[in-house]
């Protein structure tokens, strides 16, 4: 029986196990589903959203009602890291942390870092930005979520000093988390000083087939 993905292609943490499946070369059937995009956008400007996460059927799966979730042949998950980890564990852990315990925790703790320290100022800054109606905008929390940013992706920038990749001489899981994050930095076009491993790093993960799934700037930087 085939994966099936509920999600939205605009949100960094559905496109992590997008990154994640097409790493693994898996199969899916992908159904559109939020609260706070539809086909026209964000809700915020007046459209409809996909819906789907506030019915009785996908509750039972996710009682947190956001996305994404997967169900793998019977198997059903959310929290976009778990989904990632499970999906690595399960059909390639060779490939995602090369079956080594270290590489895996050290790949795991850059996954926690990144929901912890990246998606709320970057989450604002495409709120504000894409998706806020023009009376509604608040410039001073845009300008503070790039500051804020700025000096986390110089995190970033501190490791791949140490490492290739982000945990460690080898691609991992955690690259896939910090590969959106990047792309959406880079788009944003808000570094305020160069980070030239950051850009090294950028280049290696565009070269990877898998993200072609992400690539498209209309995932990140739209409303
Ligand atoms: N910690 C959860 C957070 C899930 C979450 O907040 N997802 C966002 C999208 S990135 C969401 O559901 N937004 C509301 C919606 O689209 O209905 C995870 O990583 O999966």
């Amino acid at each position: 029986m085939a994966i099936k993905l509920w999600g939205r292609p605009t949100s960094a943490r559905t496109q992590k196990v997008m990154l994640a499946l097409a790493e693994l070369n898996l199969e899916y059937e992908y159904i559109l589903a939020s609260a706070t995009m539809g086909r026209k956008g964000s809700v915020a400007k007046g459209g409809q959203p996909f819906g789907v996460v506030d019915t009785p059927e996908y509750i039972l799966m996710n009682p947190t009602k956001t996305i994404p979730t997967i169900c793998d042949d019977g198997y059903v998950l959310w929290e976009s890291n778990a989904i990632v980890q499970y999906l690595g564990m399960h059909y390639n852990p060779h490939l995602f942390y090369r079956n080594d315990i270290l590489l895996c925790n050290s790949a795991l703790r850059w996954m926690m870092w990144e929901n912890n320290r990246l998606i709320g100022p970057m989450h604002d800054i495409v709120e504000q930005r894409f998706r806020v109606p023009a009376a509604d905008k608040n410039p001073q929390l845009e300008n503070d979520a790039v500051q804020k940013l700025n000096q986390e992706f110089e995190v970033i920038e501190n490791q791949l000093e140490k490492t290739e990749f982000i945990a460690g001489s080898s691609w991992s899981m955690g690259d896939i988390s910090i590969s959106i994050r990047c792309h959406r930095f880079f788009l944003l076009d808000i570094i305020t000083k160069p980070m030239p491993q950051l850009a090294r790093y950028y280049e290696t993960l565009k070269a990877r087939p898998s993200f072609k799934v992400i690539e498209d700037e209309t995932l990140h930087i739209s409303g």
